[in-house]
């Protein structure tokens, strides 16, 4: 027989007194939300009889997540930030909101404050030339009315070919792939970079550690991430999902849907590419329009407030 004693009086109590109720200072909010995960903690190790040993394995696990950054990784493998997107479609269709291009997550690697560009820019500081393919990107930033929307800025940023981040990997310049265009009079953004290679997680770090045990990969299809914002609009954190990537409709983040699968073009035309003004045979294309919905008040025009990195000068 299992024993339970999480719902008696005592230990009410005592979860009670150890998140704050008993007090009139701090947080009312986390005081609630503490209260129900301390409760619901004791609860899983009553239910599924949890041990010690797993209880303090687990203890250790988190230390060692925590300690290598990886939470903001942990959790789009285990779906949970795919919830929150598919939770606010549902609050977005409760509420009559619809049309423009789909959300889906910003994931763990973004960094605030990427160079500034009108209209156009080179994204990758050629450290892979010759290695990678160029890839041309581009198109328009538009309204639910398919009017084109001048001077929204088209946030971006994207792996290299071995799917590694600047930033997060010192080896790259800063702020390599990552780069804000402002849209142009016609709403168009235009950007040469490099085709991406796709995302794993470190096959030595914890997340991997969780995904085996789950008999799971960590692999994520090449991808391009998106924040696109402009005065009257609302935000839109998005990605592009490149079409023949093996993972496409296999990522461990959940990122790919209907509707963010790019049909990038790889092109073999020696001449096309030399007018491009690149010496290799092969380069790549890839043509990608955002809709954008009205903002239903100011606050929705900008990105959440979730902790960002921010490169130091
Ligand atoms: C990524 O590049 C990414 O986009 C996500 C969601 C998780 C890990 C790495
Ligand atoms: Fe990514």
């Amino acid at each position: 027989m299992t024993v339970k004693i999480s719902h008696t009086q005592d230990v009410q109590n005592l979860f009670r007194e150890a998140c704050g109720l008993n007090n009139e200072q701090g947080s009312p909010r986390l005081k609630q939300l503490m209260l129900r995960i301390v409760g619901d903690v004791a609860k899983i190790i009553e239910d599924l009889q949890v041990t010690d040993d797993e209880f303090w394995q687990a203890v250790d696990y988190l230390n060692r997540l925590g300690a290598r950054g990886e939470f903001g990784l942990l959790v789009p493998g285990l779906g949970l930030e795919h919830f929150l997107d598919l939770l606010q479609d549902a609050k977005d269709a409760e509420a009559g909101l619809s049309g423009g291009t789909p959300r889906t997550i910003e994931g763990p690697l973004y960094v605030a404050g990427a160079p500034l560009a009108e209209g156009q820019v080179r994204m990758d500081d050629g450290s892979e030339d010759g290695v990678a393919t160029v890839m041309f990107l581009e198109g328009v930033v538009r309204d639910t009315q398919g009017k084109p929307v001048a001077g929204a800025v088209v946030d971006l940023w994207h792996a290299n070919t071995k799917g590694n981040y600047s930033y997060f990997d010192k080896s790259q310049s800063d702020y390599n792939l990552r780069r804000r265009i402002v849209t142009d009079t016609e709403g168009r953004y235009r950007a040469r970079s490099i085709v991406p290679s796709g995302y794993g997680c470190d096959p030595q770090g914890p997340t991997q550690e969780c995904l085996d045990l789950l008999g799971r990969h960590g692999q994520r299809p090449a991808h391009i991430h998106f924040f696109i914002s402009a005065p009257g609009h609302r935000h839109l954190t998005t990605q592009i999902n490149l079409a023949g990537d093996q993972y496409l409709w296999d990522d461990f983040a959940y990122a790919t849907r209907e509707g963010l699968v790019g049909d990038i073009q790889f092109v073999e035309d020696e001449a096309a590419a030399r007018d491009r003004g690149i010496s290799a045979k092969r380069f790549a294309e890839l043509t990608f329009d955002f809709q954008l919905q009205k903002a239903p008040q100011a606050k929705a025009e900008r990105r959440s407030a979730r902790p960002r990195a921010l490169q130091q000068a």
